[in-house]
């Protein structure tokens, strides 16, 4: 879809003109965190929320940190607002998942969505200028995890 020129059936579907959109039958949904936890629960059969309810309630936590911080300062950083800045808290986002994945292998017990939220930042790290590099080696070890898997690969 040509975001510069976006066809009027977008801002029928999504009041926000943004994507993703999924239509399925019916129902529109829109955002990208409510359209993963939607496919969840429409296809049980993959499990990608934790079971517990705190972890449930900590991979929320870590979703929105994506959506929030991580994707701010990314969007800072591409529009040019203040892009040093915008860089500075970057990397301080990224030194704290660094301590995060100090201890573990995945976000909240099992791979689930707060990893799979964080995929698309990932995989467009370059166009940000603040390289996951030895500084922070927990978080690269980490991303290096979620990329090598095949069905993340399968879409690069
Ligand atoms: N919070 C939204 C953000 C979606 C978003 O920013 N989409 C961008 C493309 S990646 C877009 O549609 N930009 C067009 C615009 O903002 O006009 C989500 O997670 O779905």
């Amino acid at each position: 879809m040509d975001l510069k020129n976006k066809p009027r059936e977008l801002l029928e579907l999504n009041p926000y003109a943004k994507v993703p959109v999924l239509v399925d039958g019916d129902a529109v949904i829109y955002e990208s965190a409510i359209i993963n936890e939607y496919l969840e629960e429409k296809y049980p059969q993959v499990r990608l929320m934790p079971q517990g309810l705190a972890q449930r309630g900590m991979a929320r936590i870590w979703i929105d940190f994506c959506n929030t911080r991580i994707h701010g300062a990314a969007h800072e950083v591409v529009h040019g607002k203040e892009p040093e800045k915008a860089r500075e808290k970057l990397s301080e986002h990224f030194r704290t998942l660094d301590r995060a994945m100090a201890s573990r292998e995945y976000l909240v017990g099992e791979y689930s969505l707060a990893d799979i939220t964080f995929i698309p930042v990932f995989t467009r790290q370059q166009r940000y200028g603040v390289p996951i590099d030895e500084s922070t080696p927990h978080l690269k070890s980490w991303v290096e995890r979620l990329l090598a898997r095949p069905a993340v690969r399968s879409t690069l």
